[in-house]
């Protein structure tokens, strides 16, 4: 295929289908990216999912599980998306890419080897990590993928509401006692840098970025993505009435953005690398979970098998 051509019919804004030709290395670049955010979905819920029982309300747990359920979706339409890119051999079929995952051969988000130690937690990353998940994926609404760029334009609605639910849980934490405010202030000192890390290194130090541009996956760059979260982001702590926890953060008027202190990417190294808060203890939950519902998909498959026999007898 004429590699060219290619870049000039996804640089005019045209969408590449399932079926259509297309070089490997695009396919590569988007089975890479759309297998880890569906992992990201799927390991997502865990952190959440520890509070469904401990929700301090009947409102607060049925949305906390709508919520949680969610996400388990947005996993499903992801595995689908990639699967669509399966071409026999490269390893894209679903089973597959489940199985790299549990291996710690694929990656997914560094949020979620974070842990959510108190309730306040659960508002932190509906309004912080959906908060960031939200900026970068209306900028993959656009990507140059039709299933991937479809897919995002449902979970960016979904995620409107995870977030602004998060939000109002703080907002009614920062209205309540002083026990409760600080537990909000706590939870933002954790996970405000964490969330910053989302977005992925900075510009320089991102080997996919300038593939991933020419090839109109990604559309915006890391840097400018998490410059545009933290500009958002500082008037929703000040409305909350909390701190945010940087020093160097400061309104820049010839830039007409905030200044901001460096992110602790030694710690960014660490979790990719496995050695997170909770690395190890996400992936064992998802490979006992596969053990132990293992036969469930068996069962399903068995049921298939005679239900097609039948038809065929
Ligand atoms: N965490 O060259 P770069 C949600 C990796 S879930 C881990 O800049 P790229 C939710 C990167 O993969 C939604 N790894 O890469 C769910 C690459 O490694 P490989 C989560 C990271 O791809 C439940 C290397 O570092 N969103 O909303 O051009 C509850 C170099 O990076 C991270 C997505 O998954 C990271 N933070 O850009 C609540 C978004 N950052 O693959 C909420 C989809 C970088 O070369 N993904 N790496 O070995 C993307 O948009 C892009 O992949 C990224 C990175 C912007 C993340």
């Amino acid at each position: 295929m004429d590699h060219d051509k290619f870049l000039e019919y996804v640089q005019a804004e045209n969408k590449v289908e399932p079926k259509d030709v297309m070089p490997e290395d695009y396919r590569k670049l988007l089975v890479r990216q759309i297998s880890q955010h569906a992992h990201s979905e799927i390991v997502g819920m865990l952190p959440e999912a520890n509070w469904i029982s401990r929700a301090p309300s009947l409102r607060r747990k049925m949305a906390l599980l709508a919520k949680i359920q969610d996400e388990a979706g947005h996993g499903l339409y992801l595995y689908s998306a990639s699967e669509t890119l399966n071409n026999g051999e490269n390893g894209a079929d679903r089973d597959s890419t489940y199985q790299a995952m549990l291996e710690g051969k694929a990656k997914y988000s560094s949020i979620f080897n974070y842990a959510a130690l108190s309730w306040a937690d659960i508002g932190a990353i509906g309004w912080l990590v959906d908060g960031a998940a939200i900026m970068n994926q209306v900028m993959l609404m656009g990507n140059s993928y039709g299933p991937y760029s479809r897919a995002m334009v449902k979970i960016c609605k979904e995620e409107s509401f995870h977030q602004r639910q998060g939000y109002e849980i703080l907002m009614t934490l920062c209205r309540g006692t002083k026990e409760q405010k600080d537990m909000a202030q706590d939870a933002l000192n954790r996970f405000w840098w964490p969330a910053l890390m989302m977005f992925g290194p900075n510009d320089a130090d991102s080997p996919n970025s300038k593939k991933s541009m020419d090839y109109r996956v990604k559309r915006e760059s890391n840097d400018d993505l998490r410059q545009r979260f933290i500009d958002v982001t500082v008037s929703q702590a000040e409305f909350l009435g909390l701190k945010m926890p940087d020093e160097n953060l400061v309104w820049n008027e010839e830039r007409q953005h905030y200044d901001f202190g460096d992110l602790p990417w030694d710690e960014f190294m660490e979790v990719l690398k496995g050695n997170g808060p909770c690395n190890k203890k996400r992936l064992k939950t998802k490979i006992d979970a596969q053990k132990e519902h293992s036969w469930v998909k068996e069962a399903a498959i068995a049921f298939a098998e005679k239900q097609e026999e039948l038809v065929n007898a």
